[in-house]
């Protein structure tokens, strides 16, 4: 649960928003899609507004309140949010489709590249930080089977729920960490076990959920990208069975492939193996 600690919707909003101002370069990118893409696909989201608003005969009320959310979910810096949780699910199946390696899914708003390279094979965390430890072994290997020498970039959050750099009070590395296979493309990685994810409440996505009587909820999840020369980057989330939320994720990116089978261990700590397959460029 969120209780005790605040991360607010605005807050975590406005630090996902600047993240991707930061990495992607939004608005080279606006300018790299051809004309003729944006008039086919603005015309056929259009098209299928209209067909929603005719349907359901749409009133003004309804219109004026879709109007005022809109508003709102930018002032919030939630559009990132928006985005990863309702849209990005079927970008990802379309652009994935053709692999033959590894299933993959959505990376969300909470991804920071240039993680530090773990120290003996962990994730930083702070002292007694809790949640149940976890022992991960796999490799990574080609679609043919070479071991490739890659490396797992690892992100996810704490016990509470909260992401390091989008929830206050947190050391800026807490929980992420890059970690290297050998030779063999074999890895090892300590951490511990995340908690269900709430996204944030009292934002405009919480009001659109709540004014339509959906859950907040995400299962608790791994967040990976794996990557080897010459190999199509990896952009996963790893899942534990039973999680009530496997089965209606509010972001849609829970597939069979990518749960886990963690064993507990006498000591109480957890070991799960998975590996993971990348296709070639
Ligand atoms: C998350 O932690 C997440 O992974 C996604 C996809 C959306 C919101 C919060
Ligand atoms: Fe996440």
């Amino acid at each position: 649960t969120n209780e005790g600690r605040t991360a607010t919707a605005a807050a975590s909003g406005a630090s996902a928003t600047e993240r991707f101002r930061t990495d992607k370069s939004p608005y080279d990118a606006v300018r790299d899609v051809p004309k003729e893409r944006v008039d086919m696909l603005a015309r056929e989201v259009l098209d299928s507004v209209y067909e929603t608003i005719r349907r359901n005969k749409v009133t003004y009320d309804e219109y004026n309140a879709l109007k005022a959310w809109l508003i709102q979910v930018g002032e919030d810096g939630e559009w990132p949010l928006f985005l990863d949780v309702w849209v990005e699910h079927v970008v990802e199946e379309v652009a994935t489709e053709h692999r033959e390696g590894n299933k993959g899914t959505i990376e969300g708003p909470y991804y920071v590249p240039n993680s530090p390279d773990a120290v003996d094979n962990t994730i930083p965390m702070r002292d007694g930080e809790s949640g149940t430890p976890l022992t991960w072994n796999g490799t990574i290997t080609s679609t043919d089977g070479t071991p490739l020498q890659g490396k797992i970039e690892l992100w996810h959050a704490d016990a509470d729920g909260f992401y390091s750099q989008f929830a206050p009070g947190l050391p800026e590395w807490n929980l992420r960490a890059t970690f290297h296979a050998n030779p063999q493309g074999e890895f090892e990685i300590h951490s511990i076990q995340p908690a269900p994810y709430q996204i944030p409440t009292d934002g405009s996505c919480g009001k659109l959920i709540a004014a339509a009587g959906w859950h907040a909820w995400r299962p608790a999840h791994l967040h990976v990208k794996v990557s080897a020369p010459g190999h199509e980057l990896l952009t996963a989330q790893l899942y534990f069975p039973g999680d009530p939320h496997n089965d209606d994720d509010i972001a849609s990116a829970v597939k069979p492939e990518l749960v886990l089978d963690p064993q507990e261990q006498p000591d109480g700590s957890v070991a799960i193996n998975y590996s993971f397959v990348l296709d070639p460029e």
